[in-house]
């Protein structure tokens, strides 16, 4: 009988994204206005005048040049058991665990992760990736406070039956659905990171956890891990935050990551702030039956423009540089403005060498290599270094876009509030990714190595094109 065909997990990621992004979109209608702003900035952005290889890392280097689909998410997760299954519908559209945040450096009780697509083609195809960090009861200080936020997440289900079943038959297909299998599987998903108006604990709890931390009460007072913000890329941030402003939304005061560059690196962010949201409560823990009203606020939206993946060195210059800023904006005026900080930010990164043959000789961003052209029949060596080859004009280098995240430039600011250089000590003690792959139960891929991967392919691939050892 005919073979049974099963559906592109890249093809399926794709359905899940569309579907996350019309449902966030009807759930906050702000979200759906930021969309209309991104696709006005996007559609008059003059990419003939951007150097291609900055329009690529913008694009994500999408084959389909599809920007108008979102580049990331973030949920946060209660339990290692929520964090294993989470994973499990993440496997089935192609995302895998890669790289450990710990959050507990910018003062939260959590730790994270990237699921992500891991090689260049599946990353060509659709890009999107969700944030994922997990609650660490460990680090909630009040008792009360602790006992009760794992006593709701001990008693919520944030996957349907039906999801379950599918995750099942998906485990005994070699991780696979059939298109029918997948279409269901993207609308059960749906239920697990969709908003619900109704919490799952009384308004009492509800204070007591957000007093501790905001954050906790929205990891352990709901029903569902809700999407907490979508993220659509934009060719021109800057611009993008201007209409945001003059559309009246409420905007973070300053775009995060490095200043605007010839040669962009890593990933430049700003959002709305997050909405009020009205929530019904239990009026007390045992009669669930009377509600009263009351609101929370976690849900925004995003946009991104990124650039090329640094390497650990390009990565250290880029934390001493962003701290440099920081404390010299701190020092020179009262409060730091965020226009003083923008403009020590773009003062101390004249040091970060800004093109890209420096970037590449000082081995500060990872690069792909390709053919240019044919190298001259006369030459018969078959071997040649890629120096030389590049040269020659014959092998093209194009930086790597960076796929992964930056939410710890939050971790330099509250150190430097802390006035400390010792605190990042106590800090790094906080990190425990050995911890969150226990909970995950799989290692974590590590960001540094898939991108030296996806360089040496590359030049695999140039050898066999040229018929040479590249050495
Ligand atoms: C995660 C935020 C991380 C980003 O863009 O850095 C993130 C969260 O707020 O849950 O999405
Ligand atoms: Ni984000």
């Amino acid at each position: 009988h005919a073979l049974t065909e099963y559906a592109d997990p890249d093809a399926l990621r794709t359905a899940f994204t569309l579907a996350m992004s019309s449902m966030y979109k009807s759930e906050v209608p702000l979200y759906g206005a930021l969309i209309h702003i991104v696709n006005a900035v996007n559609a008059s952005t003059r990419t003939a005048d951007l150097d291609p290889r900055v329009l690529a890392m913008r694009h994500g280097n999408v084959a389909s040049s599809r920007l108008d689909i979102e580049r990331h998410g973030a949920i946060r997760l209660g339990t290692p058991y929520e964090l294993r299954t989470v994973s499990r519908i993440f496997a089935v559209i192609g995302l895998y665990p890669v790289g450990y945040y710990n959050l507990a450096a910018a003062g939260l009780p959590m730790h994270a992760t990237c699921f992500r697509p891991r090689t260049t083609a599946s990353l060509k195809k659709n890009p999107f990736r969700v944030f994922t960090s997990l609650l660490r009861p460990e680090l909630i200080r009040d008792e009360k406070a602790r006992s009760l936020a794992l006593k709701l997440l001990s008693k919520r289900n944030i996957f349907t039956a039906e999801l379950i079943t599918l995750l099942d038959l998906a485990d005994k297909q070699n991780g696979r659905l059939t298109i029918d299998q997948g279409t269901r599987f993207v609308l059960q998903a749906m239920e697990t990171f969709r908003w619900h108006g109704t919490a799952a604990s009384s308004h009492e709890d509800y204070q007591l956890l957000k007093k501790e931390h905001q954050i906790l009460a929205d990891i352990a007072c709901f029903r569902s891990a809700h999407i907490n913000h979508l993220t659509p890329r934009t060719l021109d941030i800057s611009a993008a935050q201007q209409k945001m402003k003059s559309q009246r939304l409420q905007v973070k005061d300053r775009i995060e990551g490095p200043p605007e560059r010839n040669c962009p690196i890593l990933l430049r962010q700003t959002s709305f702030l997050a909405i009020e949201e009205p929530v019904q409560f239990f009026t007390a823990q045992e009669s669930q039956s009377r509600f009263v009203s009351g609101s929370h606020k976690a849900r925004f939206g995003e946009i991104e423009e990124r650039g090329a993946a640094v390497t650990l060195a390009g990565r250290q210059l880029y934390d001493e540089l962003l701290n440099e800023a920081m404390a010299i904006a701190e020092s020179t005026s009262q409060k730091s403005t965020p226009e003083e900080l923008d403009r020590q930010v773009e003062v101390a990164f004249r040091k970060y060498p800004d093109d890209w043959k420096t970037l590449r000789a000082q081995k500060l961003v990872y690069f792909t290599y390709s053919v240019a052209k044919r190298r001259s029949p006369e030459i018969h060596d078959d071997s040649s270094s890629l120096e030389h080859l590049i040269q020659q004009g014959i092998i093209d280098i194009t930086p790597i876009t960076y796929e992964d995240f930056l939410p710890l430039s939050a971790a330099g600011i509250f150190r430097s509030n802390l006035g400390t250089q010792t605190s990042s000590a106590s800090v790094d003690a906080l990190s425990n990714e050995a911890g969150m792959e226990e909970a995950l139960g799989a290692k974590l891929s590590s960001s540094d190595e898939l991108y030296k991967t996806m360089e040496n392919e590359s030049i695999r691939k140039c050898e066999a094109e040229l018929g040479i050892q590249i050495i």
